[in-house]
């Protein structure tokens, strides 16, 4: 690792986004996305699945109100295991005091508040700013004296608090309000929810680690590990970051703390000992062994990111090589072209190599999220253009179509080829809503969104020292200080429709500084030019070095051509067919434009120059369809099996929208992989 290559994130108000595509992904976020998650987090909005999230804050702040008052008198509730039965949804059948919805609710507020942190920092609203402010205020008063903030186990019985840590998210919640606490933090200097963190976080650490006394466990679902790292990062304390550490060294280590764990909750419930599937944990063996991208994605990529947090702030060689290694285990063999991970509804996981069916796939909205948060923090460490692609296919892609264009609906499972009817009458597919819903029991997904969308910033730019790195072509302004001076770059750009960019430089005074620049993979011959300036090139970034004043400029032309694509013969369902990017986003075929049956359809003409590029107003904001020659198989009477024969064609136009924007216009058909 060459850490004078090491970048950060710059601070919230040091990057504005101004640009069409992102500003206005970031108003929805704002005025619709924020108001409504706010009303799902007090179940407030009909025929919507109930969060239950603000109400067992509630439940939680009363129940410690109520120990105040009595003192020694309190009798705390003692814990019963009451199973997943199916919970009334109706708000007349609830009972008091009782924790309702899943053990990880807690995280649904948490990261709908560091998405409202994220919105405040581009775009004061004191309103806003007040109903979060009430809400943390809940969640504050929720809190144990010794700082544990869990309410599964602080409404159902601390007693027993810490015993399935495999299954029972208690750090999963605790990552998720920390990276909450930092945002909203950092974005409004309000520290109450931060101060809270950190005295989870000493709790946590009063009862991890290494030391005589101390549990030896880890997340059974990943994420306190960057939490933790971040936590440390904004508050300068050293112990969060060697509790990330021990989280990750800890992991996989024998004897497995998972398998003694369950043998103990056996022994206690008086029932046989069930077999732990440690692989589906990333648990198996130590992550430094850990080859292949395995198990729940959303763990992997959590912990993978976390990882990666851990080797850069610790100078880990060993660990920064197995991120590589499961990095290229996931970009080499698990990758939809739609920039989804995790096939398989089955453990919502990672499947094997080149395992990636269309019409089954799982692709969750938070995996790709994941995958986003680990791409940055591998350029963190290394500046290679390679991860970049990968952040911004997933970004572009599978993060934006989690999400309706009204920011009202949702999807949790990205799929590449729907047949509506399939989703309704095959139980096989019953995972895969041909439309997105307006909330889930299990909410994982639509307040990810919105976190990440509304912290596209920090993924655009991060900065060392002495260069500030541009991965992503935003538009907007960043403004980052060199040796004492501000310099502010202001970008010009029409991504993700328009491989041109333009960059303003403005300093009140000389500034010696280098500048790096992404050399995207979809551009061909890409250049980028600052005036007589030489630049060299690595990884796949363009780098200059020297002085800038007002008004120099950089100018990117980056070519964007259509391109067509076949998978790796691996991928079995993939054989013969084609799939079309342009720039960042993958393309679609909707039943909308091509009419139903979709199967019938194959791609003729396989040169892209041939494919027509058209601007479109179809979804509301512009975007750019793709026009391809094809044929479709016109059906002849006959038997359901029949001679084999050329089937009858008939040419066609085959339209293709942008995936991100797919099932906007009604239910309906969509592929992205077409006969060719
Ligand atoms: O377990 C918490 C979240 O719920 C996971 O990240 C998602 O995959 C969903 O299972
Ligand atoms: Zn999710």
């Amino acid at each position: 690792m060459d850490s004078t290559r090491f970048s950060a994130p710059l601070p919230f108000d040091s990057v504005a986004i101004t640009d069409g595509f992102w500003q206005r992904t970031m108003e929805l976020v704002r005025k619709e996305v924020i108001p409504y998650q706010w009303e799902t987090l007090n179940d407030r909005v009909p025929d919507a699945a109930p969060s239950y999230s603000m109400r067992n804050f509630r439940t939680a702040a009363k129940m410690q109100a109520e120990k105040a008052r009595k003192g020694a008198a309190y009798v705390p509730p003692s814990y019963t295991w009451r199973g997943f039965e199916a919970l009334p949804e109706d708000a007349e059948h609830l009972e008091e005091d009782r924790f309702y919805g899943f053990v990880f609710q807690d995280s649904d507020f948490s990261k709908w508040i560091e998405a409202v942190g994220y919105s405040l920092s581009q775009h004061p609203d004191p309103e806003l700013e007040k109903l979060a402010d009430g809400a943390i205020d809940i969640v504050c008063a929720a809190q144990n004296e010794d700082g544990y903030l869990d309410t599964y186990y602080l409404i159902n019985g601390m007693d027993a608090a810490w015993t399935n840590m495999r299954d029972h998210h208690e750090l999963y919640c605790f990552g998720h309000l920390t990276e909450a606490a930092v945002a909203y933090y950092q974005a409004t200097g309000k520290d109450r929810l931060l101060q809270a963190a950190c005295r989870f976080a000493d709790y946590v650490d009063a009862h991890f680690g290494p030391e005589d006394g101390k549990r030896k466990g880890y997340p059974g679902h990943e994420v306190a590990e960057m939490a933790l790292v971040r936590l440390s990062e904004v508050t300068g304390e050293e112990r969060y970051l060697r509790l990330a550490a021990y989280f990750v060294n800890q992991r996989g280590q024998e004897p497995s703390y998972f398998v003694q764990e369950e043998a103990e909750r056996a022994a206690r419930e008086g029932r046989p000992v069930r077999p732990v599937d440690l692989y589906y944990y990333q648990a198996e063996k130590p992550v430094r062994q850990q080859e292949e991208a395995h198990g729940h994605a959303v763990r992997a990529v959590y912990l993978y990111s976390g990882m990666a947090d851990v080797a850069r702030k610790t100078g880990d060689e060993s660990l920064f090589e197995a991120c590589k290694r499961l990095w290229n285990s996931i970009v080499n063999e698990k990758l939809y072209i739609t920039g989804g991970i995790g096939a398989t509804r089955e453990g919502e996981a990672f499947s094997f190599p080149f395992d990636l069916p269309n019409d089954s796939a799982y692709s969750e909205t938070c995996a790709a999220i994941g995958l986003v948060f680990f791409a940055r923090r591998m350029l963190q460490i290394s500046p290679d253009s390679r991860y970049a692609d990968v952040m911004e296919q997933a970004l572009y892609n599978t993060v934006l179509s989690g999400m309706a264009l009204d920011g009202k609906s949702f999807f949790y499972v990205n799929p590449l080829s729907v047949q509506p009817v399939a989703c309704r009458r095959d139980q096989r597919l019953s995972h895969v809503k041909p439309v997105r819903q307006k909330w889930f029991g299990c909410a994982c997904c639509p307040p990810n969104i919105a976190r990440l969308a509304s912290s596209v910033a920090q993924y655009a730019y991060t900065a060392g020292e002495d260069t500030l790195f541009t991965h992503l072509y935003v538009g907007g302004s960043v403004t980052k200080m060199f040796h004492g001076t501000a310099l502010t770059m202001e970008m010009r750009s029409n991504l993700p429709w328009d491989g041109r960019a333009q960059a303003i430089i403005h300093a009140e005074a000389p500034v010696q500084a280098t500048l790096a620049f992404r050399l995207p993979g979809w551009s061909d011959n890409p250049t980028v030019s600052a005036g007589s300036r030489q630049p060299f090139v690595e990884n796949g970034y363009v780098y200059f070095t020297g002085e800038w004043r007002e008004g120099d400029e950089i100018t990117f032309e980056m070519p964007m051509p259509v391109r067509i694509w076949n998978a790796d013969p691996r991928v079995r369902e993939n054989l013969d067919r084609v799939a079309f990017t342009r720039g960042p986003i993958t393309f679609c075929a909707e039943e909308a434009d091509n009419g139903s049956d979709l199967h019938l359809l194959r791609v003729d003409d396989l040169d892209p120059a041939h494919v027509r590029v058209e601007r479109d107003g179809t979804f509301g904001h512009p975007t750019v369809r793709l026009i391809a020659q094809g044929k479709r198989t016109v059906p002849q009477p006959g038997g359901l099996y029949r001679a084999a024969a050329r089937p009858a064609e008939e040419d066609v136009q085959i339209a293709l929208v942008p995936y991100y924007a797919w099932a906007n216009r009604g239910e309906g058909e969509m592929t992205v992989w077409l006969r060719s």
